[in-house]
């Protein structure tokens, strides 16, 4: 099923040339914006030495921090009565960053969600419930008018009140549900503990943070749907950059408005197919806030091959970003390994907390690990066996040697939004 199958689909000598044609629109677009203007003379390049799609690695890269310099709108390419929205990202430190759309961005921006919902069999036909942050998170109001463009009964649910989240589905008949893969597990959850199960639901979008392939057996089994994987960032609108169809390996990105390149973080040359690096996107379509080669920090691979779907290019699961990976005695550990680790152990739940402190000039790791309801017999002390386990489990997939903590089932923090697991409290010393 396609929402725009020209575009879909569009590919070799097609493409390349609608591609370059966009690129060239989005230098002009750059070209109206202070920082860019620098950023291009400083590299001696301007709009007409572009000449093919290739020729983008000749342009300078753009990274996050350049943005937060332009706070609060130093990126806008268009006067500001032509914004006629905003949004922030979630960052974490300093200011966050802003981004604007035009009314064609957003027009642009429910064509993609658009396509993303009815690539995994979404229809007018079907309920769509909503569950993320309404507001500057672009996760909702993104999803919400894709959703409606499509014309599926939205239910605007947000976040919290979980119980209410699951009396809706089944009241409504919800089909097809959208949230974090973290805040999917916690609705999962509280189901189990109220006895209910969700049958009308069929499909789960999940996104805006990272899983893996277990979470999502986990999540499949346990609520009967099928649960694709969503990617997208602030920067290029939001979610619907990347988007799993039915075959469930890899995402397609939409490649007439987003030209994506996987670089080496280290050095910032180009990688082939299959080659594991940064993902850097150039957007194709972005009136108000075009990006040039932007570093996501997202750490993917292009996957080449033909897929049965018919569409065209994918980019691998995310494996983490490269700035939050965390590099633990010279190791390189993603969160998102420790959770593959601890999924595939029946007595452990779903949550757990990473903490990492500087001892005696060495870097510790703690792993908070939640139990399982029903293996959980009230005592703590009686799971040194376990607790070693899951230590020497961790062990061999992270060559890392970690100390696991076994806490109370439900003792853990739960997260409606993006998670936050890890705690690094080496730079308090
Ligand atoms: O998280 C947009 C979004 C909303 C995507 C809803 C999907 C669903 P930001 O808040 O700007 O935007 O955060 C973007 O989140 O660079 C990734 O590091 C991470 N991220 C987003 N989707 C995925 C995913 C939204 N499917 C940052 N897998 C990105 C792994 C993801 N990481």
């Amino acid at each position: 099923m396609f929402w725009n199958e020209e575009m879909e689909t569009l590919r070799g000598k097609k493409l390349e040339d609608l591609q370059t044609k966009r690129l060239k629109w989005t230098l002009s677009q750059a070209e109206k914006i202070p920082f860019y203007q620098e950023r291009l003379r400083a590299a001696g390049i301007s709009n007409s030495d572009i000449q093919k799609r290739d020729d983008i690695t000749r342009l300078p890269f753009t990274k996050k921090t350049d943005l937060r310099e332009g706070y609060p709108f130093g990126f806008f390419a268009v006067p500001k009565r032509d914004i006629v929205r905003i949004h922030t990202t979630s960052g974490t430190t300093g200011k966050p960053t802003v981004v604007g759309y035009t009314r064609n961005d957003l027009a642009t921006w429910a064509e993609l969600i658009a396509r993303n919902l009815t690539m995994v069999g979404l229809t007018a036909d079907d309920t769509f419930q909503n569950a993320v942050n309404y507001g500057l998170f672009t996760g909702g109001l993104g999803f919400h008018y894709g959703a409606e463009l499509m014309g599926m009964t939205v239910v605007p649910s947000a976040t919290g009140n979980t119980r209410r989240q699951i009396e809706m589905i089944q009241d409504f008949g919800v089909n097809a549900i959208h949230c974090t893969p973290g805040y999917a597990l916690h609705i999962t959850e509280v189901a189990e503990e109220m006895g209910i199960t969700l049958g009308s639901l069929r499909i789960g979008c999940f996104g805006a943070e990272a899983w893996s392939e277990t979470m999502r057996h986990e999540l499949e089994t346990r609520l009967a749907i099928d649960a694709y994987d969503s990617y997208g960032m602030s920067e290029m609108y939001g979610p619907g950059v990347a988007f799993e169809c039915t075959e469930k390996h890899g995402l397609h990105i939409w490649e007439d408005c987003y030209l994506p390149e996987i670089i080496d973080p280290a050095t910032g040359e180009t990688l082939g197919p299959g080659e594991k690096g940064e993902l850097v996107i150039t957007s194709l379509s972005k009136e108000a806030m075009p990006m040039i080669r932007y570093r996501t920090g997202d750490i993917t691979m292009f996957i080449e091959d033909e897929c049965p779907c018919g569409r065209g290019l994918r980019i691998a699961r995310i494996m983490g970003r490269s700035d939050d990976m965390l590099v633990i005695r010279g190791i390189n550990v993603f969160p998102s390994q420790i959770e593959h680790v601890l999924l595939g152990i029946a007595e452990v739940g779903d949550q757990f907390m990473v903490y990492i402190d500087r001892v005696h000039h060495l870097d510790e790791m703690t792993i908070d690990v939640e139990m399982n309801r029903s293996a959980f017999s009230g005592e703590l002390g009686d799971l040194v066996g376990l607790q070693k386990q899951i230590q020497q489990k961790l062990q061999e997939a992270l060559t890392l040697r970690t100390t696991v903590r076994l806490v109370e089932p439900g003792s853990l923090p739960r997260f409606e939004g993006k998670a936050k697991r890890v705690i690094d409290r080496r730079g308090d010393l």
